[in-house]
Order: C-alpha cells, then structure tokens, then sequence
C-alpha cells in the first residue's frame, strides 16, 4: 500500500481538474452536486469522499449502494456530477446504475477505477484509472485506500474549480498526500500488536465496529474485512447509534472495535465508549499517538504513530484490514479466496 500511494501522486505537481480526463475542468465548472454509485467496499470509499467533498469542496454529495438505485424513483437534478468507483470495472450492479442515472437525464460522468480497459471506462466521458494494479486477494485492500486517494484528489479539484481552495491549502494537502506512504509504513509496522489482538478476535462469532465522522464509513469497511475473510459476524454503527438499539448486544461476550482518531468527536465518542464498558463490552480501540485514551480493565488501545487529519481513514483503514487478515489467518480460513465470493459480480 505505500508503494501505490507513493505511485498515485507520481507525476503529480498540482491539483489539476484534468487529472480526471480530457474536458475535466468544464464539466466540473457545470455541476453543482455530486452522485455517488458503487458497491461494497467501493461504496465504501464513497461514504468517505462524501464527508471530503462537503466538507473542502462545499457541494452537496449523494452516495448510492448501486443494487439498490436503479430501483427506486429518485428525483435527478441535471448539473450533478454521477461519479461511479469500482476497482473491476465490470460490476453489473454499478454498471446498470450508470446507465439509469443517464437515462434519467444525468450527463456528467466520471468513473474511479483500476482498469482502464473496462466497461466502466468506456461507458464513462470522464475516468481516473487508480495506481492500484491487480488485487492478490478477492476482498478489496490496497483497492480501497488508493480509491480514497483519488478520491481526495478528486475533492482537492473540485474545490479548485468552485474556488474554495487557495495555492497554500493545495501545498499543503499535497504535502500531506505524500506523507502518507511513510505514515502508512508507519501502521503496518503496528502489526505484531494488532496479531495479539486478532488471536482473541478468532475465537469469537460477533464483533461490533464503532467510528464517527468520517471514520463511521472505515468502520463499516473493517466490519466488512471481517466478515468477508474471517467469517466472523460483524456489524458497524455510527457510534451515537448505540443506544437506539446496538447496545442491547453487548455483553462481556461483545469484543467492540473503535476507530478512535484525535479528532473534533473523540469526547463524544468516549462517553459512547463508557456506555459499551457500563455493560461489560470489550473495547479494542485503534487510538491515535496523541489521544488521551488509556489502556486499562477491558479496554485494550494501539495507537496509530500520527494524527493525519482529514487523510486520516487512509491509516485508520490499514489497521483494520490488518486485523482482519490476521483474524482469517488465525482462524486458518482462505484468506485470498474467500467463500462465496468473486472478484468481479458481473450477473
Ligand atoms: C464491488 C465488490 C468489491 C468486493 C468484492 C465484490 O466490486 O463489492 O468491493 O471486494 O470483490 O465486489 P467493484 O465494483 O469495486 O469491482
């Protein structure tokens, strides 16, 4: 993963709306929404870049579970951006999305992908192929943190055009971006820490993945890791969610991941996790090095060497899958081919 992040900005000296393809820069000065379809981890990412664009770029983003949208009657909006991400290209659900997002009246489209020869490249008037390369394994890893790589790149453009971000911002998120391969080295080397972890992890059925924020979709896609190579049943919940209802599960029996990043929502998240400790659950707690998060009865914490602000689910997100891989290996499952499972779900 560092070496395809450190690839990603390659050639890279500034944020550049062609970055996405010939005739980027008009059709990003045309719209005023962004749609967002994918499926599974790739939809994932999206509900990050959500957070991204809102948030740097100040427009408003929709993000759709591709099987779903085409079967519903949604109210389209002519200058919105359709933006699909799929690491194959090929998936049918997200393909038929597109389609009906055009059909719809939807024009502008912009594909994240990591093949260029693909259905999705040439169904799409806008593409950015990621540096990813082949995936080994079914379930998506270096897939997804180079999508959300793009994806910044894509809300650092976006915000150009619309005039929200000055030459000294763009410095610096650049400078952050190259940092990450570093930083992500960084989190891999916490892995003799997160194989303890995963040993415990192996021998239960359930486990709960909390974050808020921009981290609330990393847990979703840790929960995800889970469950696709470990078989282990796993659930994500925005943590202020626990008490409308997830809570009732939690017994000592409940090991809960939280994705703790020292961001404006650690206090909140703390008390939630006080509610989970009230009832006896195991909190695993991926921390930040500056996080005034203590270890102690029933709350285990490793902490991520940096605060990396708004990239900061790019390094959430390797610890993660790191747990989740050593979970599989450790309960001796096929980690690369998981069961029932394709690489590509092209029916
Ligand atoms: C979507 C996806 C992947 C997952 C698995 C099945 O694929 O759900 O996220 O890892 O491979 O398909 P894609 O559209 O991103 O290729």
């Amino acid at each position: 993963q560092p070496r395809v992040i450190g690839d990603t900005l390659e050639g890279v000296t500034g944020i550049m709306p062609e970055l996405f393809g010939d005739g980027a820069y008009n059709v990003f000065k045309q719209i005023d929404r962004v749609l967002i379809l994918a499926c599974g981890t790739s939809y994932y990412s999206g509900l990050t870049a959500k957070y991204w664009i809102e948030s740097v770029a100040k427009i408003p983003v929709n993000v759709e579970i591709a099987s779903e949208y085409r079967y519903r009657d949604s109210v389209p909006h002519p200058n919105t951006l359709v933006v699909t991400i799929s690491q194959s290209g090929e998936t049918a659900d997200t393909l038929a999305a597109l389609k009906h997002a055009r059909s719809l009246g939807m024009e502008h489209t912009l594909t994240i992908c990591n093949v260029g020869h693909s259905a999705m490249v040439r169904e799409c008037q806008l593409a950015y192929i990621t540096r990813a390369g082949v995936e080994v394994g079914v379930a998506s890893t270096k897939a997804f943190t180079t999508q959300l790589a793009a994806l910044f790149l894509l809300t650092l453009a976006l915000a150009q055009v619309n005039g929200r971000l000055t030459e000294a911002e763009e410095v610096e998120h650049l400078k952050a971006m190259r940092h990450l391969p570093v930083a992500i080295s960084a989190v891999l080397a916490l892995e003799p820490q997160i194989i303890a972890w995963a040993e415990d992890f192996a021998r239960k059925e359930n486990a709960l993945f909390l974050g808020r924020g921009m981290h609330y979709p990393i847990a979703l896609e840790g929960a995800l890791k889970l469950k696709e190579i470990s078989y282990i049943h796993a659930e994500a919940y925005p943590a202020g969610e626990l008490k409308h209802g997830p809570l009732a599960l939690v017994t000592e029996e409940m090991p809960v991941v939280t994705v703790a990043p020292n961001d404006a929502l650690i206090e909140k998240l703390k008390s939630n996790m006080q509610e989970v400790r009230a009832r006896g659950g195991q909190l695993y707690v991926f921390a930040d090095v500056d996080s005034r998060i203590t270890s102690g009865e029933g709350v285990h914490v490793i902490r991520l060497p940096e605060h990396y602000g708004l990239l900061s689910p790019i390094l959430h997100v390797v610890s993660l899958q790191l747990l989740a891989y050593h979970a599989a290996v450790a309960r001796g499952t096929d980690v690369d081919k998981p069961r029932n499972l394709a690489k590509s779900v092209t029916v």
